[in-house]
């Protein structure tokens, strides 16, 4: 109990809320009471549109009503399209972003502006086979954005970053036909095989999902995250402050939501421009105050040390303190209400994006050739509107520091910081692995995800969070998950209280937190490349490390796109929010069950995080014995 309003109070929500209530605004949490009860064939993912002889939907309450669709598919079928296509519309997302960061690299090489890591550069071009030797970086990163543009829809061979996997891992993939292999090809494939008349057959829609998933983890996501870090920076460890309490009563506040960093990083530069900063003076500010939401939020947290000023569920919140001049959002996670909410303060709501317009919005196209000025026009944009303020304001006390930049970069920098303690080679992840071996560490485990309103907004992050660290388990942490944790206080020095005496040690030792901030949900491909590097190190596949992954508060299609490439990937997934399955038992036995024969990894559904967090640390300890260690 003590635990709980703990957790509540940390979200800096309660105090908003009531401020929304006081100023007659729709949240989130209105509407989804408003929406209850919930439809019971959608939950369980029996309604079928997808032709007009539909809507069709499996009765399994009653004896009585339609066990089949009009055109005699069953529930399994029905089901299992729903699912596929949820995964292929995730993967969309994520590699389309990756598409767009592969083609700002490009325009930075043709523009000749300035390529952050040239070492992480030279290193992807080695790896794909691209001649480095007297080569600019300019055109290096030509060569390297083009080849990534070319994943996306070459017509042989599969995707490059495959060969990152360990062997076993490819060998099994191979054996299932699951390898991917062009993203667009296999996210297409999906549409087509669940189309009316198609596939019908449960267990080959879910492979199909399974190659349209590995091409999101191994092949887009991977590609975003690797092009974002070549083009602004690999992150490395830096304090950053997070919550809404990052807010500035006196300055101009500028909120920047969604998920490409191309947007962000035009916005870093422009506010610091010294004319927008005099401008903001003269209209009355102190200064530009830049802030990030969701998984923009954390990769210009990763890469810049901006504030995070919240999650999911804070972004109509964020408007409602009254002191957002802007918000300026791209693609993804962004909610239709904000320009409802925003008409009700001053907040200018601004889209930058064609693929994501919203009525009500301000749209201002982001043109990645052009970005600097785009992003200044912004950013004037959010200062002339600082006048236009009100009264009406509340910012949130609630504001606490972490530490971040978790790339695998720096967790391998960091275990070679303690070289003197154990025979070291430097560069590779064998500190890590001796202490798992030892038992000091159990394992790893990876929060990801959203927030639900099924479950209280970071409620379950954290304390899954906290009962895995203090039971020895080294917590990786992306996305929405990784905001729930640092405002939590998880990333802190003081956290390492929280932990088993094991971690404690470990993070004394390495100086990092027991939650490590590896980035956004694309970067859960960070993840993917620590474990394929622990695998190969240790010589046995992911499936055989004491891992696994949890989505405590998951709710979007991408989510799903990740916990079935991690699921392929040998990783053992828990949900806490039930995937809209459960009307067909074969599927949820196959997701739940039968993968693990064919993967080594699989879904687990359980809502309470404690409970979670135990099925885990089993999980943990069967792998550890698996491994003899
Ligand atoms: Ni991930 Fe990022 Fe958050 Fe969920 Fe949305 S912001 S890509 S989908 S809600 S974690
Ligand atoms: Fe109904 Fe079949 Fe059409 Fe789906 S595809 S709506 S189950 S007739």
């Amino acid at each position: 109990q003590d635990e709980l309003s703990y957790v509540k109070d940390e979200t800096a929500i309660p105090s908003l809320l009531k401020k929304a209530k006081d100023d007659k605004i729709e949240t989130v949490w209105d509407r989804a009471l408003a929406m209850q009860p919930q439809c019971g064939f959608g939950e369980m993912g029996v309604c079928c549109t997808n032709c007009s002889m539909g809507p069709c939907r499996i009765v399994k309450i009653s004896p009585d009503g339609p066990k089949k669709g009009i055109c005699g598919a069953t529930e399994d079928t029905i089901a299992s399209r729903n699912f596929a296509r949820s995964v292929a519309a995730g993967s969309a997302a994520h590699s389309d972003h990756g598409r767009d960061i592969a083609e700002a690299l490009h325009y930075a090489a043709e523009q000749k502006r300035p390529i952050k890591d040239e070492k992480k550069l030279r290193a992807l071009a080695e790896e794909w086979g691209i001649q480095t030797e007297g080569r600019s970086v300019e055109d290096l990163a030509s060569k390297v954005a083009e080849k990534a543009l070319n994943e996306f829809g070459k017509p042989f061979g599969h995707l490059q970053f495959v060969e990152r996997a360990p062997q076993k891992r490819k060998e099994i993939w191979e054996s299932m036909d699951v390898t991917p292999r062009a993203i667009d090809r296999d996210i297409v494939e999906v549409l087509h095989s669940t189309h009316m008349g198609c596939d019908a057959d449960y267990r080959n829609i879910i492979t199909a999902a399974v190659r349209a998933a590995l091409s999101d983890g191994w092949g887009g996501s991977m590609i975003g995250t690797e092009l974002s870090d070549i083009l602004f920076g690999t992150p490395v460890p830096h304090e950053v402050e997070a919550n809404l309490g990052v807010l500035k009563k006196d300055c101009v506040n500028i909120v920047v939501h969604g998920h490409e960093p191309t947007l962000s990083e035009a916005l870093v530069l422009a506010v610091n421009d010294p004319d927008l900063i005099e401008a903001a003076k003269q209209e009355g500010a102190q200064g530009i105050n830049l802030v990030g939401m969701c998984c923009t939020g954390n990769e210009v947290a990763m890469r810049h040390g901006i504030p995070m000023a919240g999650n999911f569920f804070q972004q109509e919140l964020a408007v409602v303190t009254g002191v957002v001049e802007a918000m300026v959002v791209d693609v993804q996670c962004i909610m239709p209400s904000l320009p409802q909410v925003a008409k009700c303060y001053h907040t200018k709501l601004i889209t930058t994006s064609r693929k994501a317009k919203i009525p009500g919005a301000v749209h201002m196209e982001f043109d990645e050739k052009n970005s600097v000025e785009c992003a200044r026009k912004i950013v004037l944009e959010a200062v002339m509107n600082f006048k236009n303020r009100t009264d009406n304001v509340l910012v949130p006390e609630e504001k606490v520091t972490g530490r971040i930049g978790y790339s695998v970069e720096s967790i391998i920098r960091a275990l070679d910081g303690i070289t003197n303690t154990f025979a070291h080679q430097s560069g590779t992840v064998k500190p890590l692995v001796d202490a798992v071996k030892s038992g000091v560490l159990r394992g790893v485990a990876a929060i990801v995800g959203c927030n639900n309103h099924r479950v209280p907004a970071d409620q379950s992050h954290v304390l899954l969070a906290k009962e895995l660290i203090k039971n020895d388990v080294l917590v990786v942490t992306t996305g929405c998950g990784a905001h729930a944790c640092i405002k939590a206080g998880l990333m802190s020095e003081d956290a390492v209280k929280l932990c088993g005496k094991g971690l404690a040690t470990c993070c004394e030792l390495l100086k990092v937190p027991p939650v490590l901030h590896m980035g956004s949900c694309v970067d859960i491909s960070r993840i993917l490349q620590l474990l394929a590097i622990i695998s190969k190190y240790m010589n046995v596949d992911i499936k055989d490390l004491p891992v696994a992954a949890a989505a405590p508060e998951w709710m979007s299609e991408k989510a799903l796109s990740i916990g079935t490439y991690a699921v392929a990937s040998g990783i053992y997934v828990v949900l806490g929010v039930t995937p809209q399955i459960t009307g067909s038992e074969n599927l949820t036995k196959y997701l739940t069950s039968d993968m693990e024969n064919i993967y080594g990894g699989r879904f687990e559904i359980e809502s309470d995080p404690i409970k979670a967090a135990h099925k885990i640390l089993d999980h943990i300890e069967v792998k550890r014995k698996q491994l003899d260690i």
